[in-house]
C-alpha cells in the first residue's frame, strides 16, 4: 500500500513537471483603437513610442499588415473568429435596429476564446474592456478580466484594449509635439489645425505606449514575459477623414508586431501580404488549439503568409450611415469597388461630424472652393465605381487609374480575383435595393456653409487647447 502510493504520488510529479516543462505559452492582445501606422518603430515623425518600439526591436514587426474592415465591431468579429466579416454575417457596424439584429455564428463556427478555454487556457478581458461584436452567443467571450485569476500554472489568453488612441484625443503633458514636426498626408489642408489635431492625435498614442509599457513591465515582474507571446495591433485605421471607414490604406493598414522571445528573434521586419484575421489562427496553433474548419486566416509563423499575393477588405453600414466598398490589395496596387457610387465619401455621419476637426475644415474649405485637387478629391458628392491605385508611385491614393489603358490588364485581373473573392469565400450579399435607399438621410453636403462655419469655430479652442488645460469638448461634455 504504501508502495502504490508513492507510485502515485512519483507519477503525479511526473505529470507535474512534464506539464512544467511543456507549459504552453501565454498569450496577450494589445489593441490599440483607431490606430494605424503612426508610431515611431514605423517611422511616423514627431511621435516617440519606446515601449512600442520595444516590442518591434525585440520580436517581429509586419510592414504590409491590414485589417479585414475599417471599424471597430466588423473588423473585432473578424479577428476573433478569424473568417471575414461578411462570411459570419458580422459586416454592419453595430449591428442593431430593425432589420439589423445580431444573430449567431454559422453553425460550429466559435470565437476563438472558447477554443482556447476548451484547451486549457485562462480567458481575460483586462481594464480597457470593449468586445464590439456583431453577433450573440451563448455563453461570455472570456472567463475573467484579470490574468491573476487563472489558476496556478494555467496558460493565459489576455486582451486588451486602449481607447486613447480613439477620438477625444488627449494633450500629453510630458511630451508635448509641435506641428512643426508632424507630416500630414497631402490630402489634407496643411493648416495649423489640422496639424495640430493631427499632433494630438500622436500625443494621445504617446500615452497609450506608456499604458503599454505598464503591461509589459508586469509581465517582467511576475516572470512571464520570456513564456508569453505579445501582439500588439490597430483595430482599424486612424479616425481622420479618408481613414477609419474607409479602404484606402489609411483605413485599413494597422501595426502587428509580436514579441515571443522563446520563437521569434528580435529585430525582425517582414513584409509579408498579412491581415489581422491571420492573428486568430496563429494564436490556435500556438495553443495547440485543432478545429474541425478551416479559418480565412492563416499562421503568420510557418510560411503560410510567403507567397500570399492579395488581402482583402469590405467596408459596408457604419451606425446608419449605409455605404458599401470592397477592396483587393496587392504590395503595389489596390483596387477599390465602391458598391455604392452614389453616394459622397463624406455623406452624414453623426459620429464623424461631432469628432473630426479636420472634416469641419475640409468642408468650410471645398463650399469655399479654397482646397486643391488632392484635397478635393474626398469631397465629391459621388463616387466613381473602381478606383485603382498604383501603390508605387502613389502612396497616397490620390491618383485614380482605373480607366488608363495602360493599367487595363491589372484592373482585370484585381477585379477577377476581387469577385472570385466575394463569390467564393465570403459569400457576399452585396447591396439590397432596401440597403442602397435607406438609412440617414445622403443629401450633401450635409450642412450649409454657415453650419459648417459654425461647427469649426467650436472646434478650434478644443484642438488648440494647452497641455494640461481643463476643458470640454464641443461636442461630447463630460460624461457623455
Ligand atoms: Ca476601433
Amino acid at each position: 500500500m504504501k508502495n502504490l502510493t508513492l507510485i502515485i504520488f512519483l507519477s503525479v510529479c511526473f505529470f507535474f513537471s512534464c506539464t512544467q516543462k511543456e507549459q504552453k505559452p501565454n498569450i496577450v492582445w494589445i489593441m490599440l483603437e483607431d490606430w494605424g501606422y503612426q508610431l515611431s518603430c514605423y517611422g511616423e515623425p514627431g511621435i516617440k513610442t519606446p515601449h512600442i518600439d520595444q516590442v518591434a526591436a525585440e520580436g517581429m514587426r509586419f510592414t504590409n499588415s491590414f485589417c479585414t474592415a475599417p471599424v471597430c465591431s466588423p473588423s473585432r468579429s473578424a479577428m476573433i473568429t478569424g473568417f471575414h466579416q461578411n462570411y459570419i454575417g458580422a459586416n454592419q457596424h453595430r449591428t442593431n435596429g430593425s432589420g439589423f439584429e445580431r444573430e449567431p455564428l454559422p453553425y460550429g463556427i466559435r470565437p476563438i476564446t472558447h477554443l482556447l478555454e476548451d484547451a486549457g487556457y485562462f480567458t481575460c478581458f483586462m481594464a480597457t474592456r470593449k468586445t464590439d461584436l456583431n453577433f450573440t452567443l451563448d455563453k461570455p467571450l472570456y472567463q475573467g478580466e484579470d490574468w491573476g485569476q487563472r489558476a496556478e500554472g494555467q496558460p493565459f489568453f489576455a486582451q486588451l484594449t486602449f481607447p486613447g488612441t480613439h477620438r477625444r484625443w488627449k494633450r500629453d503633458v510630458e511630451r508635448p509635439i509641435s506641428i512643426d514636426q508632424v507630416r500630414l498626408p497631402p490630402y489634407y489642408p496643411q493648416t495649423d489645425l489640422a496639424k495640430r489635431d493631427w499632433a494630438n492625435g500622436l500625443e494621445s498614442a504617446q500615452i497609450v505606449d506608456r499604458q503599454v509599457g505598464e503591461v509589459l513591465q508586469r509581465l517582467e515582474d511576475e516572470g512571464l514575459a520570456e513564456n508569453t507571446v505579445v501582439f500588439i495591433i490597430g483595430d482599424n485605421g486612424r479616425c481622420m477623414p479618408r481613414g477609419k471607414q474607409f479602404l484606402y490604406d489609411g483605413g485599413i493598414q494597422v501595426p502587428i508586431i509580436v514579441r515571443w522571445p522563446k520563437n521569434i528573434d528580435g529585430g525582425q521586419v517582414n513584409d509579408d501580404m498579412v491581415m489581422t484575421i491571420d492573428i486568430s489562427k496563429t494564436i490556435l496553433d500556438i495553443a495547440g488549439v485543432k478545429t474541425d474548419y478551416d479559418l480565412h486566416g492563416v499562421n503568420l509563423f510557418d510560411g503560410s503568409t510567403k507567397d500570399r499575393e492579395y488581402i482583402f477588405a469590405a467596408r459596408d453600414k457604419m451606425d446608419s450611415t449605409h455605404d458599401a466598398m470592397r477592396a483587393i490589395r496587392s504590395r503595389n496596387f489596390k483596387l477599390i469597388h465602391n458598391l455604392m457610387p452614389e453616394r459622397a465619401y463624406c455623406q452624414y455621419n453623426n459620429y464623424k461630424e461631432r469628432s473630426y476637426p479636420v472634416l469641419a475644415l475640409l468642408n468650410v474649405m471645398n463650399l469655399k472652393g479654397e482646397l486643391n485637387h488632392v484635397q478635393a478629391l474626398f469631397m465629391a458628392p459621388s463616387k466613381p465605381e473602381f478606383e485603382l491605385f498604383d501603390l508605387r508611385e502613389d502612396p497616397w491614393e490620390v491618383n485614380n487609374v482605373v480607366d488608363d489603358p495602360a493599367y487595363a490588364e491589372i484592373k482585370k485581373k484585381l477585379l477577377t480575383e476581387l469577385n472570385y473573392w466575394r463569390e467564393h469565400v465570403i459569400h457576399d450579399k452585396g447591396v439590397s435595393e432596401e440597403f442602397r435607399y435607406g438609412g440617414w438621410p445622403a443629401n450633401y453636403p450635409t450642412k450649409t456653409l454657415e453650419e459648417w462655419e459654425a461647427t469649426l469655430e467650436l472646434f478650434e479652442p478644443w484642438v488648440f487647447r494647452e497641455p494640461g488645460e481643463e476643458m470640454e469638448h464641443p461636442f461630447y461634455p463630460s460624461n457623455q
